[in-house]
């Protein structure tokens, strides 16, 4: 056996060894117990004599270059980083994730916004009132008699109040913020109040049992009917558009007379037309006005509240409600 041509071929095959397989590999082919070397030291056996002293140096000597150039490439690869469940994480980095996405406000905040902007150009300002209120202020004072049926303890949120309080409840209008606007401001005033109210109405797609409203409310000398209705058609036109049109259709709330529903026009590109109910809306009651020592001989005013969830779904073509409060970001981005 040509040990030369051995220790030759030993070290092409150690310079291709690339992983511990391929020197494992490598080591049962030169050092395993039926390797080449072992076959190489059986030879020894049909050497002529005069030349088995040569042929063990050379055999040895093949040993130790085998067995080192084994060793060294072994260091070389026990120090590399292991390879994890098929992952090289040797190679370079790369983006794979999405690209950075900013926080962005919810469609409703949004659409909110737009809101206290628009009226603000028609010189309303932005007032505030509790969620959690008691019955005064969400019925009492906006005369809402105790046996009227929107007092219903199956219509509303009561909570428990200490005794001798008095009862209170998650707030079911907007309303609320009138009276508590009344009752530390002399007019004129002219507010507008967004806000979440709550009834355990049953939830479909066009009702759920938290809701945001936008209340009204303009309250100083001479204030008439004509005002409302400019009022309430220059915020649909300039929130749906030019061309919508409004109208008002005679109803009823304890805390206005007269009282009206308004509804908007829309008109799809084929030519149809819908109308759709936004809110309700009238003159400010003079028992409401008296009830927090505004005297309606002097002043008048108007109130309305518009459902939020209702004009957003008009104005962006959503056709379930509960889509705004699923958090379902892709649903949510559209609107981004
Ligand atoms: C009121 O709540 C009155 N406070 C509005 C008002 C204010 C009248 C000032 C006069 C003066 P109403 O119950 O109709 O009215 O509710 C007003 C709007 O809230 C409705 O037109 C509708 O757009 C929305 N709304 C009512 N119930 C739900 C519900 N369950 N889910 C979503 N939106 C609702």
């Amino acid at each position: 056996m040509d040990l030369a041509q051995l220790v030759n071929a030993a070290g092409a095959d150690i310079a291709a060894v690339e992983s511990p397989e391929q020197l494992e590999a490598f080591r049962i082919k030169y050092l395993g117990v039926k390797g080449l070397l072992k076959q190489a030291s059986d030879h020894i056996k049909n050497v002529p004599a005069d030349q088995r002293r040569a042929y063990g140096q050379s055999l040895n000597s093949a040993k130790q270059n085998i067995t080192e150039a084994f060793q060294q490439r072994k260091l070389a690869l026990d120090a590399q980083p292991a390879a994890v469940s098929g992952v090289d994480v040797t190679e370079p980095g790369q983006v794979r994730c999405d690209p950075y996405r900013p926080g962005a406000l919810h469609i409703i905040q949004e659409n909110i916004d737009d809101l206290i902007e628009l009226f603000a150009r028609m010189g309303f300002s932005v007032a505030e009132g509790p969620e959690l209120e008691d019955e005064f202020h969400n019925f009492e004072a906006l005369n809402v008699p105790a046996d009227h049926p929107a007092r219903h303890p199956l219509d509303n949120f009561y909570i428990d109040a200490p005794a001798g309080d008095l009862p209170l409840m998650l707030r079911s209008q907007t309303s609320n913020v009138q009276i508590r606007v009344l009752e530390s401001q002399k007019p004129p005033v002219r507010i507008i109040a967004p806000g979440r109210v709550y009834r355990p109405d049953t939830v479909d797609a066009t009702h759920s049992f938290m809701f945001h409203q936008l209340e009204g409310l303009y309250v100083d000398r001479h204030v008439t009917l004509v005002d409302l209705k400019t009022c309430i058609d220059l915020f649909a036109r300039s929130f749906f558009g030019e061309s919508v049109r409004t109208r008002f259709r005679p109803s009823f709330f304890p805390f206005t007379e007269p009282s009206a529903e308004f509804d908007v026009q829309f008109t799809h590109s084929s030519g149809s037309s819908r109308w759709v109910e936004l809110g309700g809306c009238g003159m400010v009651d003079p028992n409401v006005l008296q009830a927090v020592g505004v005297d309606p001989q002097v002043y008048s005013g108007f109130a309305f509240g518009l459902g939020i969830e209702r004009i957003v779904m008009r104005r962006h073509g959503i056709a379930d409600i509960r889509d705004l409060f699923q958090n379902d970001v892709r649903f949510l981005r559209q609107f981004i």
